[in-house]
């Protein structure tokens, strides 16, 4: 990528949106943090931050850069979203003060924690039955698997119609980039997917012990309102399926493609936790999030307009060398507290004890049982304008 810098601010023609740049984004994301601070992305008329320290930095000041006028590349005051805003994800306080406080009691890691021994009894199940297979698709049968079973039984939704799950997600998903290829892909069945979402949201929908009720709850409690419940209700379905999918997914791959790194985990079970974390620092799921500055604002020396869409690339933060030793390294002895995928600041994951849950019982199960994987055919990728993941994820696995 070749980036102007004869001008008074780094400026460069890539699109990271194409499928180029989203195949293997690490080159681009170098040479942008390489320019500079901040970046113009002549293409779309945006800003492109690259570096860990500008990302954190925009991330944390959520008055320069707000949510409110959406999180993707379209700018809901000129532009009308593709569906109604979420009422955490892309606002700004005081209303996200309020709904947030919700969702940051329900999800707790105390709260949380409850879940445990569920999530453990079923990753032992499905991995009792992937090693009695020992050839298997491990986004399919694992990735996708586990989080559409756990997850939508911890919520309380019917098991009919799971399966539109992972498209609505993908479609939420691909709507924080451009109208692109991939968007208009994901939005070609649209119209039932929303629906069924949609039908699931309320309070009669839900079962009477999970975490969705509970969101109702905070209406008795003069909290929020009905509706606002079930925005969040549909919140939990937007953001809790791919990303975990995603992420479980590209651990597998960390480990299959460094099985001496699957060696040191299983020698050191204690490792899970944090092995789980260098694989969201080093093939981030959840690449970028877009913000828009409500004031002009000086980043090095560059000075940004109010009201401009700024990029902030979460995984090139992740291996920006001028904050991570070795950062091209998968190191699961690494200390990746840190990295930049579950955000910071106000809008930092409030579903993070969840993933975390899911993947210590999917990679608990495995160090248990399994002395490694090997690929037995090439994996395919799974372009998204947000997530990066795979397709498929052929894998073969040596019991203990
Ligand atoms: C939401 C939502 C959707 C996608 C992602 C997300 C990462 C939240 O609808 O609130 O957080």
């Amino acid at each position: 990528m070749s980036i102007d810098m004869t001008v008074d601010r780094p400026v460069s023609t890539i699109d990271p949106f194409s499928h180029g740049f989203l195949g293997d984004p690490y080159p681009h994301h170098e040479a942008m943090r390489e320019a500079g601070p901040v970046v113009w992305l002549e293409p779309y008329g945006i800003w492109a931050m690259a570096r860990h320290q500008e990302v954190r930095d925009a991330l944390t000041d959520w008055e320069t850069y707000c949510s409110g006028a959406g999180v993707g590349l379209s700018d809901f005051r000129k532009e009308p979203p593709w569906r109604p805003p979420s009422i955490i994800l892309e606002a700004d306080p005081p209303l996200h003060t309020r709904t947030r406080a919700v969702l940051t009691r329900i999800l707790s890691p105390a709260a949380i924690n409850v879940l445990r021994e569920t999530f453990a009894r079923e990753a032992d199940a499905l991995i009792d039955r992937l090693v009695e297979q020992r050839e298997f698709d491990g986004v399919a049968d694992l990735a996708e698997a586990y989080p559409l079973k756990v997850f939508p039984d911890a919520v309380g939704i019917s098991e009919q119609g799971r399966e539109n799950l992972m498209p609505y997600g993908t479609m939420v998903f691909n709507s924080f980039g451009p109208r692109n290829d991939l968007f208009d892909k994901a939005m070609a069945n649209a119209g039932p997917v929303r629906e069924w979402i949609m039908s699931k949201c309320s309070r009669a929908a839900l079962a009477p012990d999970g975490l969705g009720i509970k969101i109702f709850h905070a209406v008795d409690a003069g909290e929020l309102s009905e509706d606002e419940a079930g925005m969040l209700v549909r919140s939990f379905l937007s953001a809790g399926i791919d990303t975990t999918v995603y992420g479980l997914g590209n651990a597998l791959y960390c480990f299959a493609s460094n099985p001496e790194q699957w060696t040191v985990l299983r020698e050191n079970p204690n490792l899970v936790r944090g092995s789980f974390e260098e694989v969201l620092r080093f093939e981030s799921p959840v690449q970028t999030f877009f913000r828009t500055t409500t004031k002009p604002v000086d980043v090095g020396g560059v000075r940004i307009g109010d009201g401009e869409k700024v990029l902030l690339f979460l995984a090139a933060a992740n291996r920006d060398p001028r904050r991570w030793e070795r950062p091209d390294t998968f190191d699961v002895r690494r200390r990746a507290a840190g990295h930049m995928t579950f955000g910071t600041g106000i809008h930092g994951c409030v579903g993070q004890a969840v993933a975390r849950l899911e993947s210590e019982a999917i990679f608990g199960a495995l160090a248990k049982r399994v002395v490694s994987f090997e690929l037995t055919g090439q994996p395919e990728r799974r372009l998204n304008n947000t997530l990066r993941g795979f397709d498929t994820l052929p894998l073969r696995i040596k019991a203990a």
